[in-house]
């Protein structure tokens, strides 16, 4: 039997790394058969080992705004790569990180640069029960922030796509202190305030959530979060790991007008490259250490590498606000072609979608929350996605993600994917 070189590195792959991947989505078990291993992406399209080439709307779960391999980064990269790319030490491109990250998201007065948006969502978490001496945080069901234990109750992405939100390793005591609200749902982060009185650290959302699959804010959720945080001394943390400079150059914040005390980025300020940060009010940030007391370190935070592609592309995006022009208009083409396929083959299909994320739900319910998000049907869903590769769409593996664009697609991508999707549901209903 012929088999291709993913199935064979799949196979060696799980005899010596957990169930094969480094990341459990990666390894396609929500959607059936076995993960493609890629070998090399340029612009929209990725190419697998078996020289398999796929439009793909993942770009590395939000970062490859310009689309992958941008000679523009490379030559960046290039510079670091003869003067060396780790010291432990300070460098002049981390003043620099830190100055476009502060001019471009004016609620982040200081920021610490760490390796991943993991490290900024727990660091932020420490922070801010360091800043109010208080140890609880609320969370909303649904939501992902890394794989930090506190985090790991009632998480988002892989967590729901494997049906295990609560992971065995958390201690009962950690889980004790993080409370679960219910998205777009203010009552339940009231009663949870309400019957807590001076005990929460931190409310840490993804004001456009992206691990439940795409799901909005209703209007006036966030005002509201904003609100209950100011009147009980809670620190507001926004984990913009996948819509920072994505959304808006700003971020959500920028785009419905709303500043958190902390926000959390990830990948996309490293353009790709393993990187995160997080940062906020001064007069929080001046409680890490070596200002303050709260201890957050890393050897490797603030890399060369990553800090050059990072600037690259932040630079870029900063001075050419058309980016976000077109990932609307990409965005609009995509999903509104999607919508009037689904109308001609009498499909009522939801698609949540803002700029250049969006996710196609299986159910015709209104998605608002974790709830609603699992209504969908996920065998539909992964032979969806079996149907769309076939036809050399790449999309992600998991009807608990979110779908993300890049500039780099062309018209004849998107009219390729649309006849990819039509041909894939005419298929599988
Ligand atoms: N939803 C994750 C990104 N925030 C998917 C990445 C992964 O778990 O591999």
């Amino acid at each position: 039997m012929i088999t291709s070189i993913s199935q064979q590195l799949f196979e060696k792959a799980q005899s010596i790394i957990p169930g094969g991947v480094n990341s459990p989505v990666r390894a396609f078990k929500a959607v059936g058969g076995n993960p493609i291993f890629i070998k090399k992406a340029k612009g929209a399209c990725i190419y697998d080992e078996d020289n398999n080439k796929y439009i793909e709307l993942i770009n590395s779960w939000g970062p490859m705004i310009l689309g992958h391999a941008n000679e523009m980064i490379a030559e960046a990269m290039q510079q670091v790569l003869t003067d060396s790319w780790s010291f432990g030490a300070p460098t002049r491109r981390e003043v620099e990180m830190a100055e476009l990250i502060t001019e471009m998201m004016p609620s982040i007065e200081k920021v610490r640069l760490v390796n991943s948006g993991t490290e900024a969502c727990l660091s932020a978490v420490r922070v801010a029960r360091g800043f109010t001496n208080r140890e609880k945080i609320i969370k909303f069901a649904g939501c992902y922030h890394g794989h930090a234990d506190c985090f790991l109750i009632a998480a988002g992405s892989g967590a729901i796509t494997f049906g295990a939100p609560d992971s065995p390793g958390v201690t009962q005591g950690v889980a004790n202190d993080t409370l679960i609200a219910n998205y777009n749902d203010l009552v339940s982060v009231q009663n949870l305030v309400d019957a807590n009185k001076d005990k929460i650290a931190a409310i840490i959302i993804e004001p456009v959530a992206g691990n439940m699959g795409l799901v909005l804010p209703e209007k006036g959720f966030l005002e509201g979060l904003r609100n209950i945080c100011d009147k009980n001394g809670i620190v507001l943390i926004f984990d913009e790991v996948m819509t920072g400079f994505r959304l808006a150059k700003g971020g959500v914040q920028e785009r419905l007008n709303i500043k958190p005390d902390l926000t959390t980025l990830g990948k996309i300020i490293g353009g790709g490259l393993p990187v995160g940060a997080y940062g906020g009010k001064a007069e929080i940030m001046n409680c890490v250490a070596p200002a303050g007391k709260i201890y957050q370190a890393g050897t490797l935070s603030g890399n060369p590498l990553a800090m050059s592609a990072g600037l690259a592309m932040l630079n870029y995006l900063n001075e050419n606000p058309s980016v976000y022009q077109n990932l609307e208009n990409i965005g609009q083409k995509l999903v509104q072609g999607i919508q009037k396929i689904n109308q001609k083959l009498g499909l009522n299909y939801t698609i949540n979608s803002i700029g250049s994320m969006f996710t196609l739900f299986f159910t015709s319910e209104k998605i608002v929350d974790f709830g609603t998000a699992q209504r969908s049907d996920l065998v539909l869903f992964g032979k969806y996605f079996q149907s769309m590769l076939k036809r050399g769409v790449y999309l992600a593996p998991s009807q608990f993600e979110s779908l993300f664009l890049s500039i780099a697609l062309t018209q004849e991508d998107i009219d390729h994917i649309l006849y990819a999707h039509e041909a894939s549901m005419k298929e599988i209903i």
